[in-house]
């Protein structure tokens, strides 16, 4: 298969590649050199190219930054959707398109409250949601017109080389910098009652794979483990790999209410097979491992 990928270079597209290409495919795999927010390169790109299939994940990424610079996130986030959909309907028009949205497009709920499914309602609460609601919604537009398009909604997933913005892996660096002797004994946190739903990124990837598959149905398809996991559970499991036996220091700039984002992912599990296979234990091994080694490398 000829796949174009946008976000290439992130935490999850440069998986994606190096899956995409191990199995033999044809791929082309572009990041900020392709600016997604420029409809013109975009359109030329994918002529040039003539993909069997489109990735986008090209985004920004990290919510809070989004609440800083909401016109960067709706720029690249809603407009970008936009441009691959465009530029897909004009030049690939028979292409599969896995427009990467999120889990986030839902909102919070009370901790408790049972996981998403895709039928829930849209109740996106930050611009990184909302721009990522729009997109959604712009796909289901261009789908009911014809193109080929299927929306993932991922939950939170993680694995080595993810940022240290993000609460897991900024556990795991804090506490690989204790082992090395460095900090001050403490492990900053946020609000460790919120709960979230983790999946492995090789996981998330595995899914992406499923749904570029241009056999497996269009249309929307949270990708979620179903459990969800109260933040200090992922403290937990990360003191259960070392012998840090750290204090805890609640961060008021990290601390936010306590909600719950949790999803159901049945409609993958029973359309492609798909399930996680990955332990969210070894998923914490493997991310403390690769903190050890980047400090050890300073
Ligand atoms: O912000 P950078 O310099 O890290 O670059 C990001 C890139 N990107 C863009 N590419 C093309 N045109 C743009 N205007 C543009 N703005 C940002 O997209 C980064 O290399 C990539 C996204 O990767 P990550 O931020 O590492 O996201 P991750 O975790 O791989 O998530 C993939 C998708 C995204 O749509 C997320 O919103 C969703 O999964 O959860």
């Amino acid at each position: 298969m000829r796949v174009f990928v946008t976000g290439a270079a992130g935490f999850v597209g440069s998986r994606l590649v190096a899956r995409l290409r191990a199995r033999g495919d044809a791929v082309e795999a572009t990041d900020r050199e392709l600016d997604v927010t420029r409809p013109d390169a975009v359109g030329a790109a994918l002529a040039g190219f003539r993909p069997d299939a489109v990735a986008h994940l090209a985004a920004l990424s990290f919510v809070p930054d989004s609440w800083s610079a909401p016109e960067a996130a709706f720029r690249v986030n809603f407009l970008g959707g936009r441009s691959v959909l465009d530029a897909a309907a004009a030049a690939a028009p028979a292409a599969r398109v896995l427009l990467v949205g999120s889990g986030a497009v839902y909102g919070s709920a009370a901790p408790g409250t049972p996981p998403f499914d895709e039928s829930a309602p849209l109740r996106p609460a930050s611009p990184y949601a909302w721009s990522k609601a729009a997109a959604d919604r712009l796909g289901a537009l261009r789908a009911a017109r014809g193109l080929d398009v299927v929306r993932a909604r991922p939950f939170n997933h993680t694995g080595p080389g993810r940022p240290d913005a993000f609460v897991e892996s900024s556990f795991a660096r804090q506490l690989a910098e204790l082992e090395a002797g460095r900090g001050d004994g403490r492990v900053a946190v946020g609000n460790l009652d919120a709960v979230r739903d983790f999946l492995d990124v090789d996981d998330v990837v595995d899914a992406y794979l499923r749904l570029l598959d241009p056999t497996t149905p269009a249309g929307v398809y949270n990708v979620a483990s179903g459990r969800g996991r109260p933040i200090r559970a992922v403290l937990d499991g990360l003191l259960a790999l070392t012998s840090q036996r750290p204090a805890i220091r609640e961060d008021p700039a990290r601390w936010r209410p306590a909600d719950a984002g949790v999803g159901d992912a049945s409609r993958l599990r029973e359309v492609t097979g798909w399930q996680p296979r990955i332990a969210f234990e070894d998923t914490l091994s493997r991310l403390l491992d690769h903190w050890r080694k980047q400090v050890a490398a300073g």
